[in-house]
């Protein structure tokens, strides 16, 4: 059977979604983030080392990040038919997007939490404006040019392709759902990105998303 260790407001969502898709039996652990830190609590590192969020068991097997997590379900649950033959462009797509996901595009977005967070934070009145300041350049300068030059990338893609890997859905999808939602539900991506914001509402209302959001519990990017 397999495990999934889910946070709450999380990454693993995906996970769900997917073994929702596939209609593969398996079962959830719970964690809860800490409210004040939202980091994990410390009993998931009893599954793997770096305590994160997803990590799945399957049998004698531990599996953790994302990526691997997908690809690991479509080669061993999913329709074998359906997986593009190593070596082809669609093979080559699939991945890309599956490192992508995590490699490229979630580092940006989550520099532009940091940097949201940093202006927020509290601090000794004297540096607020200082910090303030220093976090508005680095998102005028670094972080949004960035941010848009994939997003704008992304926009352009699903303007061609109804899914990432074309007409059909694929785990490229279930993959790249957590960075698209997150960025939707934080309002990086908005009406100037349609492509964007349809396409993420279209799988979120599919009946497999909404089975793995119900059985997931609290997830604030839906
Ligand atoms: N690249 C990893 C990222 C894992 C990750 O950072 N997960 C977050 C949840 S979205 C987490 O566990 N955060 C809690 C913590 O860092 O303690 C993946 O996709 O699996």
């Amino acid at each position: 059977m397999i495990t999934v260790h889910h946070l709450n407001n999380s990454r693993s969502q995906r996970i769900l979604w997917m073994l929702e898709e596939l209609a593969q039996p398996y079962e959830i652990k719970r964690y809860q983030r800490d409210p004040k830190t939202m980091l994990a609590p410390e009993t998931l590192r009893n599954v793997h080392p770096l305590g994160k969020s997803p990590v799945i068991t399957d049998g004698a097997l531990t599996v953790a990040e994302s990526g691997v997590i997908i690809d690991y379900l479509a080669h061993t649950y999913g329709d074998k038919s359906a997986l593009p033959a190593p070596g082809s462009q669609q093979w080559i797509d699939y991945n890309y997007w599956l490192h992508y996901a995590e490699g490229s595009l979630m580092p940006f977005l989550l520099l532009r939490l940091v940097f949201e967070k940093i202006k927020t934070s509290p601090m000794p009145f004297f540096a607020k404006p200082i910090a303030k300041g220093i976090a508005d350049k680095t998102g005028k300068q670094f972080i949004d040019p960035q941010l848009n030059n994939h997003l704008d990338f992304i926009e352009a893609h699903l303007g061609k392709n109804q899914w990432f890997l074309g007409d059909e859905i694929s785990a490229a999808d279930f993959q790249m759902s957590f960075p698209l939602e997150a960025a939707l539900a934080r309002g990086i991506v908005g009406r100037n990105r349609p492509n964007i914001a349809n396409y993420v509402k279209r799988y979120q209302a599919r009946p497999a998303y909404q089975r793995a959001l119900e059985k997931g519990g609290e997830y604030d990017y839906a």
